[in-house]
Parts: structure tokens; sequence; C-alpha cells
């Protein structure tokens, strides 16, 4: 339920209201398949999709930036090849439910990114998630050759990637969210007392 109305089924996913296409209010934990983080910060920010379940053991590294942040998201299944349906119905309703970003991680012939952002104006964040046989350099190739006109920000394969997008993902919302900026700064900060404290063993 959402402001008392029940959640409508869209084409294979649930999204908070068919009634209205604005920026929307989501309580926490009410949704399936939505991942909703601070109660302080509700609104639905960023979508974090992947093409099967397999690739979670990736993409749960930028659910875990989004979290460490606060930022509003959702994770789910879309499989380019398995749910076409989905992934179409996925990425039209992106803008009106309020996304900023759309995470996308796929493995081998990684079609999800470039088929989402085909579809929606949401800035897509392509991951590109290892592969068994090539290591995931099919990933890459698929999602950073796009042809001209339909762009997709592509990370690096595998973890860093994921937490890389989310970090982009991050610094883009911050531009417009001074709080955010400060924990960015903050955690940039982290990053270069802890790199300053490394040692290596005795030579
Ligand atoms: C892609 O195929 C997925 O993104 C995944 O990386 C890969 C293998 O999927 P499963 O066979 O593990 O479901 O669609």
């Amino acid at each position: 339920m959402v402001h008392g109305r029940a959640p409508l089924k869209i084409r294979g996913f649930c999204r908070a209201s068919a009634l209205s296409t604005s920026r929307r209010r989501l309580p926490a934990g009410r949704h399936p398949g939505l991942v909703m983080t601070s109660s302080a910060t509700p609104l639905l920010q960023v979508g974090v999709v992947m093409g099967s379940s397999s690739d979670w053991d990736t993409m749960q590294h930028a659910v875990q930036i989004l979290q460490q942040f606060g930022v509003a998201h959702e994770a789910r299944v879309v499989s380019a090849h398995r749910m076409p349906d989905a992934l179409f119905a996925y990425a039209e309703s992106a803008e009106g439910r309020g996304l900023q970003a759309i995470i996308a991680g796929a493995g081998g012939a990684a079609h999800l990114p470039g088929m989402l952002a085909a579809k929606t104006v949401v800035p897509v964040l392509g991951v590109p998630v290892a592969s068994r046989h090539l290591q995931g350099v099919d990933s890459l190739h698929s999602i950073v050759q796009m042809p001209k006109g339909i762009p997709v920000a592509t990370f690096a394969i595998g973890n860093a990637g994921a937490a890389n997008a989310a970090l982009f993902a991050v610094a883009m919302l911050a531009r417009h969210d001074g709080a955010l900026a400060q924990k960015l700064q903050d955690f940039r900060a982290e990053q270069t007392r802890a790199a300053q404290a490394m040692t290596l063993p005795p030579q």
C-alpha cells in the first residue's frame, strides 16, 4: 500500500502507483522487490537491476554503497533475454517513478544496460559482470560499445565496477544535495587516511 492505495502490477513488476507520475514517497519495506534504505530519505532515487540472481555477488557492492550513503534504492532481477517485457516496463516507468539513475549489471552478451538506456532518458550506469568463459571481457565490450546516440556509462568489470557505479550515482545526486556531498567528501577523506596509514613489511 502507498498512501492507502494498493500497489499496481505493471507488466511483471510492482511500482508505487500508476495514478501519478511525480516523484513519490515510499514507505520502507512495503514493496515486493524493493530494498529501501534510510527512512529519512524515502524518495526512490536509484534503481539497481541485474540480469540474474547469480549477478548479486557482484551487484551487492553497489547496493552496499547506496546503503552506506543513505540513498533510497530498489534492487531486482530484470533479465534482458528472459524477461524482455519486464525490461521495457521497468525502463518506461523509471522516470515517472522518480529514478535519477539506473545501475544495471549483466554478464555475457550483456544487453540489459543498453536496452534500458534505449527505452529511458534516465542515466544508465552499466556494470560488466564477470562471466565464466571470458571473465567479463565479453560483458564489458557488450556494455561499453554502445553505438552513437544511446550512451551507457560503463564501469570496471566486477565488484569495483559495481561499487564505483554506485559512487558515481551518489556524486550525481550530491550535485543537488549538500548533505550527500558532505558524506562523499568524508568518504574520500577516510580513503585518503586509510591509504596514508598503509605500511609495508620490513625489507
Ligand atoms: C546474464 O547471464 C546475467 O546477467 C548473468 O550474468 C548471466 C548468467 O545468468 P544465469 O545463467 O546465472 O542466470 O543474463
